[in-house]
């Protein structure tokens, strides 16, 4: 019996004489088909791994590419959505008012200044004494009257006495409540809203020789009491973060007032007979609100540093008529012990930088009582010895259209949602002309 070779022993066989061991040729042809396919599979494998390769890689790179743009629009869509919030926070504010009628009166006053200035009597004047005048020379007569007004006389006194002692330069009203203090009963207006002439000379001396004057109980507690309780509710809130203004001094915080009720009630930014005192302190020109905080000093907090609004704006011993006020107004009744703010008598004069006042004036009070004081005066936010009393006090600073504490607003982490509302309230101090020949009138 025949024994067949297992395929296995074919198989091997085969092999053999495909590696020349095996005899026929007619063998080796018959083989080349498998030698073609096995180099063609060979090279379809290394074509096909080089070709997975690059497709691996790109999807990679896809991948990356992928989780690249789902991080910007994530980001894109975040910025947005801060973007809208911060808009909608803008377009919910209120709008401006219009023309307060006390800056129409302005208004007028202006428009009367301007008249005169282009008239032929002003301008026939200017040359009537050429060698004093443009083009030959200047006559600063006029300009000195005017300082000599408008600025303490003291002042002239200071400089005249070398060894003077600056102390006593505030003359001795400045310490007595009597002159210092213009009370509810002066402060009654007549049929037309306006305060006694009397008594707006009285506020407008003791602010041009003391530095300051209070107005006794001039807005109501009720108002006050409104204004506190929406103003600690206020504070609580994540959306007072973006209101918080630099203060100085430990245990003792400042905000800015978003532009909207209760805090923009013009019958306390713009009570009407203080922005009487404030145009007459301005001698009757155009101003505005420059700042509105709540200053808080808590119970144990120090006595700040003696200060002044600004420096100065051109050089140490600068004469200048008054240019920026502060007004505060606690919102509640503050005893000695609670730390009113501290005046230095008639420091309003000069620049003292690194001044310590040794005649401070501290002024108890009760809520709605308001301080003015002018830019220059040396003060300072004394210490809270109240066990558990803090003193929150609404600080308005009043300037003049020029000035504009834009280093407060650029360097101090002021966001953008707080300028917008200090715009706000700058609005409201701007008189709002109809007609584009107003606009733009010089
Ligand atoms: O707190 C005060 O009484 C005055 C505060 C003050 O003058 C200030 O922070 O600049």
């Amino acid at each position: 019996m025949q024994r067949r070779p297992a395929p296995k022993a074919k198989a091997t066989a085969e092999f053999e004489r495909t590696n020349g061991s095996g005899s026929s040729s007619s063998d080796f042809t018959g083989t080349l088909p498998n030698r073609t396919a096995l180099i063609t599979g060979a090279l379809l494998v290394v074509v096909l791994s080089g070709a997975l390769a690059i497709v691996l890689r790109d999807a990679s790179l896809l991948r990356r590419d992928l989780e690249q743009l789902k991080t910007e629009l994530y980001e894109e869509r975040a910025a947005r959505a801060t973007a809208e919030a911060l808009h909608a926070k803008y377009a919910a504010m209120q709008p401006r008012t219009d023309n307060l009628p006390w800056q129409e009166e302005l208004q007028v006053l202006r428009k009367r200044r301007e008249v005169h200035e282009n008239s032929d009597e002003f301008v026939n004047a200017l040359f009537d004494t050429p060698t004093q005048r443009f083009p030959n020379g200047a006559n600063t007569s006029a300009w000195n009257d005017f300082l000599r007004e408008h600025t303490p006389k003291a002042f002239d006194a200071v400089a005249e006495e070398e060894d003077a002692e600056p102390d006593q330069t505030a003359p001795d009203f400045c310490r007595e409540l009597s002159g210092i203090v213009i009370t509810e009963k002066d402060l009654v207006t007549d049929g037309q809203g306006l305060l006694s002439e009397e008594v707006r000379a009285r506020a407008l001396r003791s602010l041009t020789e003391c530095g300051y004057v209070y107005l006794d109980n001039i807005i109501s507690r009720a108002k006050v009491d409104e204004i506190r309780e929406a103003y600690m509710a206020f504070r609580q809130t994540d959306e007072a973060k973006d209101f918080v203004y630099p203060v100085q001094g430990q245990q003792r915080y400042e905000h800015m007032l978003p532009f909207r009720a209760p805090f923009n009630d013009s019958s306390i930014y713009a009570e009407p007979r203080l922005m009487q005192i404030l145009a007459d302190y301005f001698t009757q020109e155009q101003f505005k609100m420059e700042l509105m905080t709540v200053i808080t000093s808590q119970p144990g907090s120090l006595d700040q540093r003696w200060h002044q609004g600004w420096r100065y704006l051109f050089h140490p011993d600068e004469r200048l008529p008054p240019y920026a006020a502060v007004v505060a107004l606690p919102l509640s009744d503050v005893t000695p012990e609670m730390g009113p703010t501290e005046m230095c008598p008639g420091k309003k004069l000069r620049f003292y930088h690194g001044y310590r006042c040794q005649d401070q004036l501290r002024v108890a009070s009760t809520a709605g009582t308001i301080a003015i004081f002018d830019f220059k005066t040396l003060h300072r936010g004394p210490g809270n010895a109240h066990p558990s009393a803090e003193r929150p006090m609404i600080s308005m600073v009043f300037s003049r259209m020029f000035f504009m504490n834009t280093e407060a607003i650029v360097n101090r982490g002021i966001s953008l949602l707080q300028t917008l509302h200090q715009r706000r309230y700058l609005e409201q101090f701007t008189w709002h002309p109809s007609s584009r020949d107003d606009q733009f009138a010089v």
